[in-house]
């Protein structure tokens, strides 16, 4: 005990030096309240070009949220950071972010991401709402809301993604059974890739693809292998100016192209089945997303199909690693499994009459998936491209300064969630009333915010839902995953889970 309070004390200590901010030296003895100059906003050490041929040499930038991480602690909660040709300033702080929604105009703006705009040249692709910038965007953006994220969409869709998580369970339960031991113990992740790969296909499609019941189908493994491909030489070419990468790296260029011909001609085929029975004949009842597009939406339909790519894509990885991080640190944390799993037996039997009711009678199961996000963050910056000059942590950041927060730290500051490396999903309850709520931004904020937020929180609720009820999940492994970066934040490694059967 004596041990964990140090070790508390030392983590915490830079950390609350860092909250209380604008600490040490020279800043303290200016006027108070004076801004400073863009200029003067603590450098990240090292030469830019450096770190370019770091990437190069490591492939990558896999632990750049622990490096980042660190240069907080050394220089404080904000620095400059050049990669390359790129300027931007890194913050940390819920107070910046709160400042970052306030300057937000009608066209937020993220990042600029080479490599996937690359691939759409080429081709001669349109883009999807998560590349788009200015007009083109708001009004993609607008008409894809109805649809995708609005309370009315997530009514429709709520009742497929239980028929999938229940398929799930059973599928789970019958392989459970089949032990003498009435336990399983397994790798769980490929089970959870094809579950979100299901449950997305479904509701995008209205089609069950049967990935659950039979032996994974060789195209879904394609899939789900181009996507970290893709994921991966993402890391490697966006960080680096492509009139450099082109010579430096000719061979993850072709990699990259080559996993995004697998993924596009894998949701192709998707929309192509849906869009032939639509001509057709409409459907009698709802059929899915992306069938309410085509037949409400004010899009042409390659940019609707643009969109349906982003989607069929972007739900399967980003929605999988929280999914298997919670079975981790449920296994880990029985305490906090045991409170999860009364509250999803009392609940049980109003779900399973109307689905729709997990979202409003499981607050500590949506607590938990918020504190699974806050440790592992599927997206460790937020980015803007900001549009008017604001003051950040008493500096000036001209308009046009691509400001990233670091998600990944904000998440792990003591002194904005006390003992941060707690798993402890009642904080965010007890934490309601008062009026400093924690920052839940693991989907970011505003206008911009994740379009598969709902979609994404719904398949994770539901399948935890019903893997509770049916399962005690137990893991050997107590210490931490080492989790990496490849465009999303992944674990390393995932150690085996042993799911018994209750009753
Ligand atoms: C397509 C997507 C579109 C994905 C294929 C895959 C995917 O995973 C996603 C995501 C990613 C989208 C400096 N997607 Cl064709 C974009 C839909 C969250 C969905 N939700 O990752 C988060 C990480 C968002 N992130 C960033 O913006 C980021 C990562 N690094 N940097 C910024």
């Amino acid at each position: 005990m004596a041990v964990w309070a140090k070790a508390e004390a030392w983590l915490a200590g830079p950390w609350l030096a860092l909250h209380r901010a604008r600490p040490l030296s020279t800043r303290a003895a200016l006027a108070p309240k004076a801004v400073l100059p863009f200029e003067a906003i603590p450098q990240c050490p090292g030469n830019k070009w450096m770190r370019v041929l770091q990437l190069w040499r490591e492939q990558g930038f896999e632990n750049i949220h622990l490096d980042m991480h660190q240069i907080f602690q050394e220089l404080g909660p904000i620095f400059r950071f050049d990669v390359g040709g790129r300027h931007m300033v890194l913050v940390m702080l819920p107070e910046d972010v709160e400042r970052l929604q306030k300057v937000e105009g009608l066209h937020p703006q993220r990042m600029f991401l080479e490599p996937w705009l690359a691939y759409r040249q080429l081709h001669g692709l349109k883009c999807g709402v998560f590349l788009l910038n200015g007009p083109a965007w708001r009004l993609d953006r607008l008409q894809l809301n109805p649809g995708v994220l609005s309370l009315q969409a997530m009514q429709k869709f709520t009742p497929l993604v239980d028929g999938v998580a229940r398929d799930f369970s059973q599928a789970l339960r019958e392989r459970v059974m089949q032990n003498a031991r009435g336990s399983l113990t397994l790798d769980v992740k490929p089970s959870i890739f094809r579950y979100t790969i299901e449950a997305s296909n479904l509701v995008l499609f209205g089609e069950r693809l049967g990935l659950l019941a039979h032996q994974p189908n060789p195209e879904s493994l394609d899939f789900i292998h181009a996507l970290e491909i893709m994921f991966k030489s993402t890391v490697q070419l966006m960080f680096m100016p492509r009139s450099l990468s082109r010579w430096t790296s000719t061979g993850t260029w072709r990699e990259h192209f080559e996993a995004w011909d697998c993924i596009f001609q894998y949701a192709n085929k998707a929309i192509q089945r849906l869009y032939q029975e639509l001509t057709l004949g409409h459907p009698w009842h709802y059929s899915g997303v992306v069938a309410e597009l085509l037949t409400h939406a004010n899009m042409t339909v390659d940019a609707i199909k643009a969109n349906s790519i982003d989607l069929t894509a972007g739900s399967v990885d980003t929605t999988a690693y929280p999914l298997l991080m919670t079975l981790f640190e449920l296994a880990r944390n029985p305490g906090v499994q045991q409170a999860l799993r009364q509250e999803s037996l009392a609940a049980a039997a109003r779900i399973s009459e109307n689905p729709q009711r997990a979202i409003t009678e499981l607050p500590l199961l949506r607590a938990a998936l918020k504190e699974t996000l806050r440790l592992y963050p599927v997206g460790i910056f937020l980015d803007r491209h900001v549009s008017s000059d604001l003051v950040l942590q008493n500096y000036h950041i001209p308009a046009g300064t691509l400001v990233k927060v670091l998600l990944y730290s904000l998440g792990r500051n003591p002194a904005v969630f006390a003992r941060p490396e707690r798993y402890h999903p009642q904080r965010w309850l007890d934490n309601q009333g008062s009026g400093t709520r924690f920052p839940h931004l693991a989907f970011g904020f505003g206008v911009r915010q994740c379009l598969g937020r709902r979609l994404a929180q719904v398949e994770m609720l539901l399948l935890l839902h019903h893997v509770l009820k049916n399962f005690l999940v137990e893991t050997l492994v107590q210490e931490d995953i080492k989790m990496i970066y490849r465009f999303i934040l992944t674990p390393s490694t995932l150690p085996l889970l042993t799911f018994r059967a209750i009753n």
